[in-house]
């Protein structure tokens, strides 16, 4: 292989956009990630009731927080509970995040269900971005109280350079 070639190639690697590198739940803590199924719903090739870490989620607000390699897109923010783990409800307006390069985008307060405090829930994230519709979920558990506020200003922040444009739309 010519020196070019190579180089080409270690550029592929390197580029954000390297294969289908889509968008990465990191509060509260993911199910999973398979970045192949991503586009798998309703968690991205993992199951619903799959519970590796469970999350306690204040109702009155728990922080999200979301890398992405897409510069523009929206989230949904949806739950439902164990029991019931084909039917979501939106716990927010859907949100649309601009941003050149890798944003972090994180909403300190997204809203749980009051009526659900003490139960057994899922957390979907949506994505739309350029290439579909992409799903994340995390396994909590709604809790009385909030908004919870124990995450630094590193772990939960908004992306400043390149900055992250969020509207609640
Ligand atoms: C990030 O931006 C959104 C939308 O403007 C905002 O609601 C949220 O509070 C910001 N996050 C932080 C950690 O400041
Ligand atoms: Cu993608």
């Amino acid at each position: 292989m010519r020196f070019h070639q190579l180089f080409f190639l270690l550029l592929t690697f390197l580029s954000p956009h390297f294969a289908f590198a889509h968008f990465f739940l990191k509060i509260p803590a993911y199910i999973g990630y398979n970045d192949a199924l991503q586009a798998t719903a309703p968690c991205g090739g993992f199951s619903a009731t799959s519970r590796p870490v469970v999350t306690d989620f204040t109702v009155n607000g728990f922080p999200v927080g979301i890398t992405s390699t897409h510069n523009g897109v929206t989230y949904e923010f949806r739950a439902a509970l164990l029991s019931a783990p084909t039917t979501w409800v939106s716990l927010t307006p859907t949100c649309q995040v601009t941003s050149g390069g890798y944003p972090y985008f994180c909403e300190p307060q997204i809203p749980g269900v009051a009526a659900w405090a003490g139960q057994d829930a899922v957390l979907q994230v949506i994505q739309h971005a350029s290439d579909g519709t992409l799903y994340q979920c995390a396994a909590i558990k709604f809790v009385t109280g909030g908004p919870y506020t124990g995450y630094t200003t590193t772990q939960c922040r908004n992306s400043t350079s390149p900055a992250t444009n969020a509207v609640w739309v």
